[in-house]
């Protein structure tokens, strides 16, 4: 049974069971509608208190769902139902309560969570707004700007800042279901305190609607960020039965719009990439101290990402002075992430007292696994994992953090290869979320598994991919950024190329990324790879001229674009650089559309991927998808090249 119902004492005790994560599906409405009638009924019950078994309260309405004819009982009908308890009715909340879960216990006359819990209205993530009631109620409760915030971005709120802003009334201290029927208990011969009765705080609407227009600006094309804001204002605007009947209204609408089905794409697919077929039943390797070699700009955002979730960090540099520039470089991250509030200064303690740095790679030798983020050339890692190879564990995991390098070179160099493997993180490592977990021709298969559950284990998101140059990511953002140059020297301008592009939803154009991370790097690399370049293939030599110029991006001033006072603007010198090119390859120079801009490039991406497809690099389309979504700033609620271009 999805919902069962036991007794202690005067106390009625609904328990939620609906594994993984207690949906809220067909089954836990009407039997949550059953027990609750049940439970009123009975006169013997004097309070209740709803719950769920297993590792989560509900974590939302059943996304399965979405997409097939509704059946009754709606989820909003049942919050209503529970609200209108003539007996008191407490939350008892662990894990995640989120979307239509967090809904029910917005309904529910008290609230009471673990210390651990999390709690959140994440709809706007799959296109949609909450649809039970989540914008009229949060807001009686938090506040109006608190709970635009919440609606907007989906972010989840610890069981501290719940309580701290009103959200839950009590941290259970000890076993929450036995707090929860202590508070019921104190609840019983009391009016429910039933939220959609709670008048809504008064706000500040300049400073909301300031609030709602930034929401706008980041959501760059997805609509439902904006939405759920909007509602929440109309909360403190409407009677509350007509706050949720547009709320309902807009739920019903963006839940069939294209924009949610592509968001739901990229909700399975992210479920999916961390299925490998081989893989179902092998255990990952335990992984608790982590060594990272290098602790330059890369290096030190991989330590803090490993810090920040629960691993000891042993970060290794050449030399004493190198060490104590890289512990301050770590620390520097820190203060940044407690300035912006993203973490509280105890935690900054915390997880910093779980670093150690060194200059002797020798004192990785307690390593469970030790990753490197030194100069991408193959010689300095061949050196080093030959040297580490001797230093750590036989069965210590070994990665490489190489971008564009081949690992299967550098496995060749470790004893016990099967124990290798690539982990390649995007800058910055402690933000960016992808990380591809790169399949080398020898790695066993639970050194694979420990590559993607220490991933999960960051709150990253790990993409398996095989080796080829610049796996998946960048091998097809050079497809991408190819195809920009070709128009570049057919016709167009850098301004032109990225406005189309973040018109379309991207979050930066190519040229603006390229003067953010430097031009002279990639510059570098071709230099390289110059005597090998097959000359009968079309080479555009925008970028070296520029590079030949001086021009390296904004650290010089001067890129594609000119900076000056922290100002972007066409610059004619490299507008009349680019025209000298064209006429010098003997084209002449065309307009672009915008449109045309756009699919060119989607074009380009999605014969790379196929090609990489083809070679079983990717596993599946979806894979590509999440990879240019959350590497490369490619619109998520557009669903991610390959969806779009009808591979589903
Ligand atoms: C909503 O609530 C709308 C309402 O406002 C209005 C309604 C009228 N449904 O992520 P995991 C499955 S919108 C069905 O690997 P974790 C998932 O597919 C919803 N299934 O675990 C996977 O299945 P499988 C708002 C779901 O521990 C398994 O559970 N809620 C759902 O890393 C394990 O998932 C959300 O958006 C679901 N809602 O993380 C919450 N959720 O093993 C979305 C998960 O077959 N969920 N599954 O692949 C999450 O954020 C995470 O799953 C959670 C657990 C944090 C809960």
């Amino acid at each position: 049974m999805a919902v069962s119902l036991t007794r202690d004492g005067n106390v009625a005790h609904l328990i939620i069971e609906n594994p993984p994560v207690n949906a809220a599906s067909h089954a836990v409405r009407a039997g949550l509608m059953a027990q609750l009638a049940q439970a009123n009924a009975d006169p013997s019950v004097h309070a209740i208190i709803l719950s769920c078994a297993g590792r989560t309260f509900v974590a939302g309405a059943d996304v399965k769902e979405f997409g097939q004819p509704p059946l009754e009982p709606f989820l909003p009908n049942v919050v209503n139902a529970i609200e209108a308890s003539h007996k008191p009715v407490v939350a008892a909340i662990h894990g995640t309560a989120l979307g239509g879960g967090l809904e029910l216990a917005l309904g529910c006359h008290a609230r009471i969570a673990s210390p651990d819990a999390e709690m959140g209205l994440p709809e706007v993530k799959l296109g949609i707004v909450p649809g039970a009631g989540g914008t009229q109620r949060l807001p009686r409760l938090i506040g109006v700007a608190k709970a635009v915030d919440l609606v907007s971005t989906g972010r989840r709120m610890s069981a501290a800042e719940a309580h701290d802003s009103g959200l839950i009334e009590t941290i259970a201290d000890g076993d929450l279901v036995a707090a929860a029927a202590t508070l019921a208990r104190s609840l019983v011969g009391t009016e429910p305190r039933r939220t959609g009765t709670i008048p809504v705080p008064a706000f500040d609407a300049t400073e909301v609607d300031k609030q709602i227009t930034a929401v706008e600006k980041k959501a760059r094309g997805q609509q439902s960020p904006a939405a759920a804001a909007r509602l929440v204002i109309q909360a403190a605007q409407l009677p509350f039965a007509e706050g949720l009947a547009a709320e309902r209204a807009a739920f019903l609408e963006l839940v069939q719009s294209d924009q949610s089905k592509a968001l739901r794409h990229v909700f399975a697919a992210e479920r999916l990439a961390a299925k490998i077929l081989g893989l179902e039943d092998t255990k990952p390797r335990p992984v608790e101290t982590v060594g990272v070699v290098g602790a330059g700009l890369m290096g030190a955002g991989i330590a803090v990402a490993f810090l920040a979730a629960g691993y000891t960090v042993r970060a290794v540099e050449r030399d004493e002075a190198s060490a104590q520039a890289g512990r301050e470089r770590i620390e520097g991250l820190f203060a940044r992430l407690l300035k912006s509030g993203r973490i509280s200064e105890a935690a900054r303690i915390e997880q910093l007292g779980r670093l150690s740095t060194f200059a002797e790679r020798a004192q990785l030798d307690p390593c469970d696994l030790v990753i490197e983020a030194v100069f991408d050339d193959l010689s300095v890692k061949t050196e080093l994992f030959a040297d580490l190879s001797t230093i750590v564990r036989p069965d210590a995991i070994l990665a490489t953090n190489t971008s564009y390098l081949n690992p299967d070179q550098i496995a060749a160099v470790v004893t016990n290869p099967e124990r290798f493997l690539g982990l390649h993180f995007f800058s910055p490592a402690n933000i960016m979320r992808l990380v591809e977990v790169v399949r080398t021709a020898q790695v066993a298969p639970d050194v694979l598994a420990t590559g993607l559950a220490v991933v999960k284990r960051l709150g990253k998101l790990g993409v398996v991919s095989g080796v080829c140059e610049g796996f998946i990511g960048n091998r097809i953002f050079t497809a991408y950024r190819r195809e920009c140059d070709f128009m570049l020297e057919d016709g167009a301008l850098p301004h032109e190329i990225d406005a189309a592009l973040e018109g379309y939803g991207f979050a930066m154009g190519p040229y603006a990324v390229n003067d953010m991370a430097g031009l002279d790097i990639s510059w570098a690399r071709r230099k390289r790879n110059a005597a090998t370049r097959d000359p009968a293939r079309r080479y555009v030599a925008i970028a070296d001229r520029l590079c030949e110029a001086g021009h390296f991006g904004q650290k010089t001033g001067k890129g594609y674009y000119l900076y000056e006072a922290g100002r972007r603007s066409v610059d004619p010198e490299v507008t009349a650089l680019i025209e000298a090119a064209s006429q010098e390859a003997g084209i002449t120079r065309r307009a672009f559309k915008a449109d045309e801009i756009v699919a060119r490039v989607l074009d380009g991406i999605v014969a790379e991927g196929r090609a990489i497809l083809d070679e079983g690099i990717a596993l599946r389309p979806s894979d590509i998808d999440l990879v240019l979504i959350n590497g490369y700033g490619f619109p998520a609620w557009r669903g991610g090249p390959m969806y779009q271009a009808g591979m589903r």
